[in-house]
């Protein structure tokens, strides 16, 4: 790593992490692209949009009741475990694209997540929310107001919880690092968080073995994988 790249972050008070599918990878999820990514094999305008799931809720629903039960099954991975040990040293932030809660249960106590969580349910019509505790006798679920569950997710085409987004800027604009790591940062409005950074004179450095359309804005980019990475800026931000 180049010397003032590790300096500075070794001096950063606060470090934001920006993640997205790529970090769960080696955690048996899939990411949504490239060559083994879940937009290859499903077609997201069919499963990730609210007008595909009032088309067809129970299809929907199950390929959501799929990737929870491969989620629960998962664990967190050396990368989301190293983010978590970063925390016991310094002031850390995670902006999590995931709606895995593998930072959660890697230890990391304070997560924003951006796109919700595949473990929480929210009703269509009232405002119930609530968590997955067991499985669903029948497919789509029932609010106790008689109208259908969705997961609490967000689709193409809706916004992100404002609160949580409000907060996600106010954490990239005010850290003195942000690592973005396993994301392809096509989606907006996550891919603004590494500017929002960047104008605010924070270092960014890039962990994802390809090429992302901020690459030439990064100060570092770290062409390897999550899992392996990560632990090896643990003792660089805090050296034994
Ligand atoms: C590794 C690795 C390893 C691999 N280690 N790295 C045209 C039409 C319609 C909409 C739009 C449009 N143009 C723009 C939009 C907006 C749209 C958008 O951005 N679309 C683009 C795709 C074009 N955005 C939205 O619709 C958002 N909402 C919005 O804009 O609202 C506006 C609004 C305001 C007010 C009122 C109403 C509306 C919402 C976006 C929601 C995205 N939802 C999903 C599904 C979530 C639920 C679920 O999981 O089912 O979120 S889509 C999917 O993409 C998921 C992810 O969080 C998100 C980002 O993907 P991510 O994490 O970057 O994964 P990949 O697969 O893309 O990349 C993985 C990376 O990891 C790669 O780079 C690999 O190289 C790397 N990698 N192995 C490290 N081991
Ligand atoms: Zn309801």
């Amino acid at each position: 790593m180049f010397e003032s790249i590790a300096d500075k972050l070794k001096k950063s008070e606060k470090i934001v992490f920006v993640t997205g599918a790529g970090i769960s990878q080696e955690s048996g999820i899939p990411t949504f692209r490239g060559k083994d990514g879940l937009w290859r094999k499903y077609d997201a305008m069919k499963l990730a949009t609210i007008d595909a799931f009032y088309e067809d809720p129970k299809l929907v629903w199950e390929w959501y009741e799929e990737r929870r039960q491969n989620i629960l099954s998962a664990k967190p991975n050396p990368g989301h475990l190293a983010i978590a040990e970063l925390e016991k040293h310094r002031q850390v932030h995670v902006l999590t694209q995931n709606i895995d809660r593998l930072h959660q249960r890697a230890g990391s106590k304070s997560v924003y997540e951006l796109h919700g969580s595949i473990i929480t349910v929210k009703c269509t019509v009232c405002s119930f929310k609530g968590n997955i505790t067991s499985s669903f006798s029948k497919l789509p679920p029932l609010c106790k107001c008689g109208n259908i569950l969705r997961p609490d997710v967000v689709w193409f085409g809706e916004p992100l919880p404002q609160d949580v987004w409000q907060d996600a800027i106010s954490q990239a604009s005010s850290c003195d690092t942000m690592i973005v790591v396993g994301t392809s940062l096509v989606v907006s409005p996550a891919n603004l968080l590494p500017v929002y950074a960047k104008q605010n004179g924070a270092s960014i450095i890039e962990v994802n073995p390809e090429e992302t359309p901020m690459t030439p804005s990064m100060d570092l980019s770290i062409r390897s994988s999550a899992a392996k990475a990560l632990p090896e800026l643990v003792p660089i931000v805090f050296p034994v």
